[in-house]
């Protein structure tokens, strides 16, 4: 089994993306807490293993990998069971176009070197916030259902009957669009997402409150 360190914080939604991903294939890895709000991802010391200043970074073997959806395929091509992706390209491509609405649609928009563009106000960055997590959600729960409608298929999870990718990106969204106080009481197969995949160990035990890390 590889040696894996991977660069956490436990609310960073990308990091959570990674730890749901290790834990789905039961591999264990030693974390490294980088403190978010004092800035340490800005740090030069942080910067040599992510030029962007951004976590997460996983580190195999002693090689840095970055970028949380580009470590996921990784680790599915690594370890292939349990899969993040299902067989066929066309469910792939459904199941990245969900990955993609959260990862390029969602979570840019709420990242804190956006969010301090945006200015000190709370109730602007909370409105900014509000806005982009519901619009991406909005499409998530339409995007969803319509794959539903042309595949037949009908959960629990994002995609089907198992555990993939959309998945992984969708809870950490879901834990961010809570923390912002974001209704999801519109987004059926959204809500069921949640309910499926809650109370799973390696779900519960990537969530950012279970982190050694967290702050009460
Ligand atoms: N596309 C990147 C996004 C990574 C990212 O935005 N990470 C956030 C935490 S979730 C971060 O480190 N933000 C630091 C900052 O904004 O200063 C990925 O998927 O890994």
């Amino acid at each position: 089994m590889a040696n894996l360190t991977l660069y956490t914080y436990w609310r960073s939604s990308a990091s959570h993306r990674v730890r749901l991903a290790l834990g789905y294939k039961g591999l264990d890895y030693d974390p490294v807490y980088v403190n978010l709000l004092e800035g340490e991802q800005r740090r030069d010391a942080y910067k040599a293993t992510n030029p962007m200043g951004f976590l997460p970074c996983l580190v195999l073997d002693g090689v840095k990998y970055v970028e949380s959806t580009a470590i996921l395929e990784l680790l599915d091509e690594l370890y292939p069971d349990p899969p993040l992706l299902p067989k066929t390209p066309e469910d792939r491509a459904r199941v990245r176009a969900l990955v993609q609405i959260v990862n390029s649609g969602i979570q840019p928009l709420q990242n804190l070197v956006v969010l301090d563009r945006i200015g000190e106000d709370k109730e602007a960055r909370l409105a900014w916030l509000r806005h982009f997590i519901t619009r991406g959600l909005g499409a998530w729960e339409a995007l969803a259902s319509r794959f539903q409608e042309e595949t037949g298929h009908t959960g629990p999870f994002a995609y089907g009957a198992s555990f993939t990718a959309a998945d992984a990106l969708l809870i950490p969204q879901l834990y961010a669009a809570r923390r912002f106080g974001v209704d999801l009481g519109a987004y059926p197969t959204i809500r069921r997402v949640d309910e499926a995949t809650r109370e799973l160990p390696f779900v519960a035990a990537a969530y950012p409150d279970a982190q050694p890390d967290a702050k009460p």
